[in-house]
């Protein structure tokens, strides 16, 4: 890798930057803090003294960051999330510092090899997906447009659990993430606070008799304590923070038990409060519903907005200009009991009135709403709710009763409208809706592509939208083009620099300048020498961990992401067995080599997602083993998709498949940053892709099937796939081999339900969109062949997106809803 960005040795206060300082510095930290001789240190001893070095180089300008905020009095952002799927960090820093040369020259003075070591650095995996990927992007781009921004999250010990494939199975293992320590935080022990959980509310007077205020006495506390980490923004200018709570108990020992005799129970005790930042619960679309998810939602709200509050008291005295200095973000709805306890704190703490604490909870609170699956909406049951946080449900009914008082005296509010709107569910089981309550705390509300945000004000919030118009706005999202070019693909970013200099460092939009070189055939074939490149990066990897062997001179075909019914990848590998068909019923036909590739996660408790997998692995084995499609067809399922993954998979692809049934993406992250590094896109006309064949254009996109709005048409009017099956030769045969259990002998009724549930019902609309989704494969396959214009329409694709910066979006945030300002 070769970012070779000058550092700017006025910006790095007291510090050298050059080789040899820094050697000496590791060496030192090798010494004395990692303790090991260099004649005996592991690879990993030396992550860890770089690791720290690097850390080190943080510091001054973290504390310069905070000093200036403060001393400013500037308006600060605080994003809370209970997902930050960062990965490493090692690469992204010292890249973001301006001293990528000077650590790699340092350690191979010091026979180390810095991408050897920074290979051994364990992915922190705090998410699940893309909401909690955008999280990681957007902390790296507050810092670069100079936000004071804070990230707020949980420090879980087992992040997103490890996948293995075992006899094509998914099986999901703890990852320990933490089992060489995290260097990258610091431990606050001092900055705690205290979580209360369960009890009774009671109404206490105060001794003149002239105010009374509700007095939560929790039954059960815990304590969360803080671990900062800093994230360096681009050039290193500013350094924010991202602090994760880890839970403790309030009393480690419980002394009075533990003298009485009852070890046991008192450390059972203590465990119990730290089972609270454990685990990362893995499902990324349907609520677990479960009592230990909600305390940890509460658990992390709750600590961090006491450390806001506490921050604001002691610099500003008064609560009520809370909207002038801090701009809090929901990252869905986990966060948002966040509002209640806001209003908790303000009325029962800090004495301020009902009227008052909700104005200043609303200008301060904006929320993001990430997905429409109606099974993805969290709501809790009433009862458990009321259990667990008895005074915030008092005050969801009090803010319920004002919101459904304000609808009534609105024009064309009937019975139906209240009863959406309302924050409670009724009927059977009685159910706190968290989405209304997000949408009625804050004051703004966004959805995360163009398509995503008109469907939100047509469908979830529909009657929300009509009661307080305006509220809702779009924030396409973006990504970070440091991660996602300049650190995973330095082949291309060195090409991009060399033809049109550094703009595009600062600027990523000044992409668009290689449009100019589209027509120049040696830039163009530089340009697929780098992607050929990445492919044989990509085919060692999969070769040393899968022993598959791969051509790179195949198409390289992707999809990477969670896997989901509706992000179809039942779509690519029911097209993939219909393919293989056709190779093998006309080996005479000159057909071009692909190689199919898969990766991602299903939720534990998925049944159908992990049976994808399964027929993944099943359809793979079987087309590998077979000569008749030799050096044609290949598909592989890389196990354990991750950030790391991701930044070696994406670089490598020629497709990038984008196939969700139009209407369920809200956005989509990937699609970015495929073609952000020059893969093509073969998708449907959904999230973000709208946009990104908007900005790359018609000619440089496959787009196909059915629209958002003729998949509702369809659903409504009896849709009928057994019609379309029976129609469709290539999708029959597919569909007929699958079931037959041609690639699963060893138990033939294997998929037997999952196609029949494709003839019965269809949800996703696979057979519909079939026919469309193998007509553009085949386009692809003709591109191909015209080397020339697959490239031109590689290079229109790195040079047009990007917009799609996660610095735009962050802008757009700074903006429009949190009103701060930005570089
Ligand atoms: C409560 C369980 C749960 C957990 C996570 C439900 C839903 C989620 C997220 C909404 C899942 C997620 O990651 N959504 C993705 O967010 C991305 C960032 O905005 C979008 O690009 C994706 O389209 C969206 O699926």
């Amino acid at each position: 890798m070769n970012i070779g960005v000058k550092p700017d040795p006025e910006e790095v206060p007291g510090r050298p930057a050059d080789a040899k300082s820094l050697a000496r510095e590791i060496l030192s930290a090798l010494t004395y803090r990692v303790g090991k001789d260099p004649t005996v240190a592991t690879q990993h001893d030396w992550l860890s003294a770089t690791s720290q070095v690097a850390r080190d180089r943080m510091v001054e300008r973290w504390m310069a960051s905070t000093k200036r905020a403060y001393q400013q009095s500037d308006k600060r952002a605080f994003y809370l999330s209970l997902e930050f799927l960062i990965g490493r960090l090692l690469i992204d820093s010292i890249s973001n510092l301006g001293l990528m040369e000077a650590f790699r020259e340092a350690l191979s003075s010091l026979d180390v090899d810095l991408d050897e070591i920074a290979a051994l650095e364990s992915d922190a995996a705090l998410g699940n997906g893309g909401l909690g990927r955008l999280a990681a992007c957007f902390m790296e781009s507050m810092a670069t447009v100079d936000i004071p921004a804070h990230g707020y999250g949980i420090r879980y010990t087992n992040g997103m659990f490890r996948q293995e494939v075992s006899d094509g199975w998914q099986v999901e293992l703890p990852e320990t993430w933490l089992s060489h320590g995290d260097p990258w935080e610091f431990e606050r022990r001092e900055r705690s606070f205290e979580i209360g959980y369960g009890g009774t509310v009671e109404l206490v007077t105060s001794a003149d008799g002239m105010e009374e205020r509700h007095l939560w006495k929790p039954q059960e506390r815990v304590l969360a304590v803080a671990y900062d980490t800093p994230v360096v923004g681009w050039r290193g200018k500013r350094v924010n923070t991202l602090r994760l709570w880890s839970a403790m108990p309030v009393d480690p020992i419980l002394l009075d038990r533990f003298n009485a005799g009852d070890h046991i129970g008192a450390l059972m005790e203590s465990n119990k409060a730290e089972s609270l930042s454990l685990v990362l619960y893995p499902a990324d679309s349907s609520p677990a519903g479960q009592e230990l998810r909600l305390r940890q939602e509460y658990f992390f709200s709750s600590a961090s907005l006491q450390d806001i509050l506490q921050r604001h008291v002691y610099q500003y005295g008064d609560l009520t200009s809370l909207p002038d200095k801090a701009a809090i973000h929901l990252n869905d709805t986990h966060p948002s009991i966040a509002i209640a306890e806001l209003m908790r704190l303000l009325m029962d703490v800090h004495g301020l009135d009902f009227e008052t604490a909700w104005r200043v909870t609303k200008g301060t609170f904006a929320y993001t709403n990430h997905t429409l699956l109606p099974e993805a909406l969290e709501s809790w049951q009433l009862s458990m709710f009321e259990h667990l946080l008895p005074r915030h449900m008092q005050i969801i009914y009090a803010i319920n009763a004002a919101v459904l008082k304000e609808a009534r005296g609105h024009e064309g509010f009937d019975d139906q409208k209240i009863r959406n709107i309302s924050l409670i569910e009724e009927g059977g089981q009685r159910r706190v809706r968290m989405g209304n309550l997000a949408f009625v705390g804050s004051h703004s509300v966004n959805g995360v592509s163009a398509l995503h945000t008109e469907l939100m004000k047509k469908t979830v919030f529909a009657d929300l939208n009509q009661l307080y118009p305006g509220r809702i706005n779009n924030k396409t999202n973006g990504i970070t083009p440091r991660r996602w070019l300049m650190e995973c693909n330095p082949g291309l970013f060195a090409l991009v620099r060399e033809a049109i200099g550094d703009r595009f460092m600062d600027d990523t939009e000044a992409l668009s300048d290689l449009n100019t070189h589209v027509e120049d055939a040696a830039f163009r074939e530089a340009f697929a020498a780098v992607k050929r490149a990445n492919k044989e990066r990509l085919a060692k990897m999969v070769a040393e961990r899968l022993a598959i062997r791969l051509d790179p001179a195949a198409i390289f075909d992707v999809q990477v992401k969670r896997i989901h019914e509706y992000k179809r990848q039942l779509l690519n590998i029911v097209e993939t067995v219909a393919l293989y068909d056709q190779i093998r019923s006309h080996p005479e036909l000159d057909w071009t080599p692909r190689v199919k590739l898969f990766a991602g996660k299903a939720a534990p408790s998925y049944y159908n997602a992990k049976l994808i997998i399964k027929l993944a692995n099943d359809v793979a084995r079987t087309i590998n083993r077979d000569p008749a499609v030799r050096g044609l067809l290949r598909v592989v399922f890389v196990p354990n998709y991750n950030v790391s993954a991701a930044e070696i998979m994406i670089p490598a692809a020629d497709i990038s498949e984008q196939i969700s049934t139009a209407g369920m993406e809200a956005s989509g992250t990937g699609n970015m940053k495929f073609a952000l590094n020059g893969a093509i896109t073969v998708g449907t006309l959904d999230g973000a892709n709208i946009e990104i064949k908007e900005r790359v254009g018609d000619d440089n996109i496959l787009i196909f099937g059915l629209t958002a709005e003729e998949v509702g048409e369809r659903r409504s009017n009896g849709y009928q796939p057994r019609a379309i099956i029976e129609a469709s030769p290539e999708l029959q045969q597919a569909l007929s081999a699958i079931t037959s259990g041609v690639f699963s002998p060893d138990d033939r009724d294997r998929y037997r339900d999952l196609v029949a549930g494709l003839y019965d019902h269809d949800w996703f609309m696979v057979a519909a969109d079939f026919d469309a989704y193998s007509a553009a494969q085949r386009r692809v396959d003709g591109i191909w062949n015209d080397r020339a214009r697959w490239n031109r329409m590689a290079i229109r694709n790195t040079a047009n997106v990007g917009w799609f910066s996660s610095d735009r979006t962050i802008r757009e945030y700074a903006r429009e809803i949190w009103n701060v300002p930005t570089k």
